[in-house]
């Protein structure tokens, strides 16, 4: 009843993510408690509790719970896929990948502490993302043949089927000018992947069967596809908007985007292709357990900023 007319409850997408990222938030700061070397753990504790929008946890949570599982047992896998995104974002950062000196308008972790530690606090956020999921998993009563199959998962995903993969190709494409397939690379690897396992992860840990698996992988795919056509349609529209122009700033950068390669009208039809096709793969499912994913399909084509 998408009116709400015989007064059935609606669901509220902005309540269910504040309540999910309650949640994360809480067993984040639990999983990295302030350990010796101080240093370290203050450095790791800075980039993974900045306060990011936790739309990876929030994958892995609503997927465990369309399939039937509950969120306790997707919370370790949910933590470690964030704990992933973190390492990621604080090497991405360094000197010598984009060399960037602020994130969520704070400094970036190098800058706040030094490169050599930023780079080790990636390193052990890394490795404490498995050991999150091999002794979270122990504790919540996930089966151990689950748990594996999730670290599987996510260790495709941070290499060479995923982030380090799609860093290196768009390190090598600086510059260049590069067409649509590879851009597609680029944002599958860099991007979609990590999403994609978010989910993946918390369908297994959920025991889905193989069908649902698949279906949840391609939805979540195609949301992280969706993720960056709407990213790069809003940089050139929102700079636009300040500055009174109709070409913004990636129409003059070197940056390949979908707007430069399809025209912004062809990008914003490629995102609406996108979230149609992404929530066409949750038709399998019982309806009112989709509407967590569908509203954050819809949340990330729709978003201002
Ligand atoms: C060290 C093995 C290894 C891999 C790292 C640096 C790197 C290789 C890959 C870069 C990956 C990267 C930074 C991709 C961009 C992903 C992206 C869309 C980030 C923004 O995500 P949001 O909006 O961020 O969810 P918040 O701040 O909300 O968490």
């Amino acid at each position: 009843n998408p009116t709400g007319s015989q007064g059935e409850d609606l669901f509220n997408f902005d309540r269910y993510m504040a309540s999910k990222a309650v949640t994360v938030n809480d067993a984040l700061d639990h999983a990295l408690p302030l350990v010796q070397p101080e240093r370290l753990s203050e450095s790791m504790r800075y980039s993974l509790l900045a306060g990011g929008k936790r739309v990876r946890p929030m994958l892995a949570i609503a997927a465990c719970e369309m399939v039937g599982g509950d969120e306790a047992a997707a919370t370790p896998v949910a933590c470690a896929v964030e704990m992933v995104h973190t390492m990621s974002l604080i090497h991405d950062d360094l000197p010598c990948m984009d060399d960037d000196d602020l994130r969520r308008g704070c400094p970036t972790n190098h800058v706040a502490f030094s490169v050599s530690t930023a780079l080790l606090a990636g390193d052990a956020l890394l490795s404490l993302s498995f050991e999150h999921i091999a002794r979270g998993c122990a504790e919540h009563g996930v089966p151990a043949d689950r748990a594996l199959r999730a670290v599987a998962e996510l260790a495709n995903a941070v290499g060479t089927g995923g982030l380090a993969a799609g860093q290196v190709v768009d390190l090598a494409s600086e510059g260049a000018d590069v067409g649509l397939a590879t851009l597609e690379y680029i944002h599958i690897h860099k991007t979609a992947r990590l999403l994609e396992a978010a989910a993946v992860c918390g369908a297994i840990v959920g025991g889905a069967c193989e069908e649902d698996i698949e279906s949840i992988r391609r939805y979540a795919r195609y949301v992280g596809l969706l993720f960056q056509v709407v990213d790069d349609v809003l940089d050139v529209t929102q700079t636009s908007e300040q500055l009174g122009k109709t070409a913004g700033k990636d129409l003059a950068t070197d940056k390949t985007t979908y707007p430069k390669l399809m025209g912004v009208d062809g990008a914003r039809a490629y995102a609406a292709e996108l979230v149609a096709s992404a929530e066409a793969e949750l038709d399998r499912f019982d309806h009112a357990r989709t509407e967590p994913l569908r509203h954050l399909a819809r949340f990330i084509a729709y978003r201002q900023n």
